[in-house]
């Protein structure tokens, strides 16, 4: 399977998360994305889209900000990355707040997720390596992997958080619709549930999100991802989100896949996103499931069966040592 990567993506390097009262060693390291390249075949840089594809799921305002946080930060005199501190709750009123603190708040939903001096260009070209892909699979491919790294599922039209700026994920989805393939799926087995992808196409009947993740009543993000979400206005029906609870094994989390995939297969999609976290592995740092190597395979080959061309883009997975044999094993068990 060809896979993309762009070097430019390695320039986010966030020092510190906020976790449990404290500051703590960031999690989505740099190192992620060199234990992934080197248990894969060489894989192919982006090409540059622009802004536009970024634009068809985010807003101006969010990628403008997106673009300029860190150096607002700067000049406001402050040393390392961007993070906020204040959040304006539910009600968001469309002002116009300069101060960088604001819009950090604006913008954000979580202080896990820093802006660095190269976190622009490393989201920007992440997304790219999504686009690529899908390109790519618009072009005859049966399947591509995109190495996004940042990762993209808990990024919202208008915010970050969850280690994620753009949601590639997403934004693969818009640009093949944008090239015809009318219906996407996007089934999203990372760890966590991907709520900025559950909430940009929430409303939207032609793309499908199903979801397999950690039980929100107990893990990140908590606010999203519950059973009952399911959708809404034209797009009711169109979420299915799979809660499962700690200590996950393959032999229930194969079960649930057999309902989301079940679910796909009634909604027929031209196309098909997975956004793939290798943080279902044992041994994850930050997670709570029981899924081995040898188990991805297993995941993988399911989906596949389906037969629909299908991008594989990059979402987490933080045992960084065991992170390239995780994908290596995914992509391995999906074949061509
Ligand atoms: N105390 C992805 O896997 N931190 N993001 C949780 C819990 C955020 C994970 C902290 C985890 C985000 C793409
Ligand atoms: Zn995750």
């Amino acid at each position: 399977m060809l896979a993309f990567f762009s070097p430019q993506q390695l320039g986010h390097v966030p020092a510190r998360e906020l976790h449990n009262g404290g500051w703590i060693d960031h999690a989505e390291t740099a190192a992620r994305a060199g234990s992934i390249v080197a248990a894969l075949p060489l894989p192919l840089p982006a090409v540059d889209y622009g802004r536009a594809a970024l634009l068809a799921v985010h807003s101006v305002e969010y990628v403008e900000f997106l673009a300029d946080a860190h150096r607002l930060w700067r000049e406001a005199g402050r040393e390392g990355d961007a993070i906020p501190y204040v959040w304006p709750v539910v009600a968001r009123r469309p002002l116009k707040l300069a101060r960088i603190d604001a819009l950090l708040g604006r913008f954000s939903f979580d202080a896990a997720t820093p802006v660095s001096a190269g976190t622009w260009d490393a989201a920007y070209w992440g997304a790219q390596t999504a686009l690529t892909a899908l390109d790519t699979v618009v072009g005859g491919e049966r399947s591509a992997f995109a190495l996004c790294r940042p990762p993209g599922h808990h990024a919202g039209a208008d915010y970050l958080g969850g280690y994620c700026y753009l949601n590639n994920a997403a934004i693969a989805a818009r640009a093949a619709q944008a090239a015809g393939r009318g219906r996407v799926a996007i089934l999203d087995v990372d760890y966590h549930h991907g709520n900025g992808t559950q909430d940009i196409f929430w409303d939207d009947p032609t793309v499908f999100y199903a979801s397999l993740h950690a039980d929100p009543a107990t893990d990140y993000p908590f606010f999203w991802g519950h059973a009952d979400e399911t959708g809404g206005g034209a797009g009711a029906g169109a979420t299915l989100n799979l809660p499962l609870p700690a200590g996950t094994g393959i032999a229930p989390y194969l079960a649930a896949l057999d309902v989301a995939v079940a679910a796909l297969q009634r909604f027929a999609p031209d196309l098909l996103i997975v956004s793939f976290g290798a943080d279902t592995f044992a041994g994850d740092p930050i997670s709570g499931f029981a899924l081995a190597t040898d188990d991805f395979p297993a995941v993988a080959a399911r989906i596949a069966a389906c037969g629909w061309p299908t991008v594989i883009v990059m979402e987490g997975g933080y045992a960084t040592d065991a992170l390239g044999a995780n994908v290596a094993a995914f992509l391995g068990g999906f074949g061509a």
